[in-house]
């Protein structure tokens, strides 16, 4: 292709991006969108797919069965999650198996927030109030973005979501209410994921080397500073409901400004965990590897079951 008939196709979809139509896709795209979808969809799915791991710790201890079936039904949901993402990616030309070996092999990356240890009942609600809540904030936006078939899968995981940030909310809610052990047990959980919370929506604006380009896209609608905004501002007076604190005594309602200001984050941190050396990460990646090396056999067995099935077929049709 000549560079004027590409500059042409270029212009094209600007305006089409300008319009806010969807590109499908079949659609011609510069190869940079291509690209770009790939590494933030695939951080994506790769996110929901370690994020089971740390509620998955706690479905065998779930305090009641109405909490077992709940948690269950959650980390499912992040698996079709997952699934969901992974299949939007291939349409983008990528195979699956190129995806995990991304994973595997360390070369992608998946959200900070999984790197945290779970170590009481109260996390559970911490993950779904916090963890979801930003995640919700994170991703309506996306609903609304320009690929479709990201733009559609978000639609459906956003409804999921929604009750995964209720239920978070509910058990931090009847702890709350509870004892005061658990009152401490849920106030722990907030003082522990209150920060990497607010670190999972990215790095700050001017540290953000995506954003401009993802928001001329139309693949963000929204930077990491607004949604991060967002976030406190809807849920310091959920705080007030439950009767905890949140851990951060620069913490204040500016009536000016009408949002919430509040104290530094700790950026090294957030650095660290991203580069692998946060408390989970070692132990992330190898139950991931684990699960598909010990795997192997069940694929094997499905691939062959599926062209024994086929050979059966076309023995009947002849
Ligand atoms: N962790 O230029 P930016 C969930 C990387 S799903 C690790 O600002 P961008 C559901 C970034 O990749 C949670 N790395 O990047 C659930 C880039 O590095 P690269 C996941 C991070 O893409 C709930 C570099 O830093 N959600 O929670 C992080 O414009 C409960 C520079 O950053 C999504 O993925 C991070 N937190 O903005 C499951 C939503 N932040 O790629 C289980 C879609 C940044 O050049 C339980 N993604 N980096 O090597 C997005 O909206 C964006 O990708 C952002 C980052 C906002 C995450």
């Amino acid at each position: 292709m000549s560079e004027r008939e590409i500059k042409n196709l270029e212009e094209i979809f600007e305006a089409r991006i300008a319009r806010d139509e969807k590109i499908e896709p079949k659609d011609w795209m510069p190869e940079k969108y291509r690209q770009t979808h790939i590494r933030q969809m695939s951080q994506h799915a790769h996110s929901e797919i370690i994020g089971m791991l740390p509620e998955g710790n706690w479905i065998t201890r779930a305090p009641s069965l109405r909490r077992k079936a709940a948690l269950l039904a959650k980390v499912q949901d992040e698996a079709g999650h997952g699934l969901y993402l992974y299949s939007a990616c291939e349409t983008l030309g990528i195979s699956r198996d190129e995806l995990y070996e991304q994973l595997h092999s360390g070369k992608a990356k998946y959200s900070s927030i999984f790197n945290y240890p779970t170590i009481t009942w109260a996390d559970m609600g911490a993950i779904g109030w916090l963890v979801d809540g930003a995640a919700i904030i994170n991703q309506v936006p996306l609903c609304n973005t320009s690929y479709g078939p990201y733009a559609r899968a978000m639609v459906r995981v956003c409804k999921e979501e929604s009750f995964h940030q209720r239920q978070g909310y509910e058990i931090m809610l009847t702890l709350c209410r509870g004892t005061e052990e658990q009152k401490a047990m849920a106030q722990d959980a907030l003082n522990r994921w209150w920060w990497p919370s607010l670190m999972m929506l990215g790095p700050t604006d001017d540290q953000s080397v995506h954003t401009e380009q993802s928001m001329k896209w139309k693949l963000k609608r929204k930077s990491n500073d607004e949604l991060r905004q967002q976030f406190i501002d809807q849920t310091a007076p959920q705080a007030d409901v439950l009767g905890i604190t949140i851990p951060d005594p620069d913490l204040k309602w500016n009536e000016e400004t009408g949002h919430y200001d509040f104290g530094e984050i700790d950026w090294d941190e957030f650095w660290q965990v991203v580069k692998g050396h946060g408390p989970c990460n070692k132990e992330r990646m190898k139950a991931r590897v684990d699960a598909w090396e010990n795997g192997e056999w069940v694929r094997d067995a499905a691939m062959a079951h599926a062209e024994k099935n086929e050979k059966r077929k076309i023995a009947k049709a002849s």
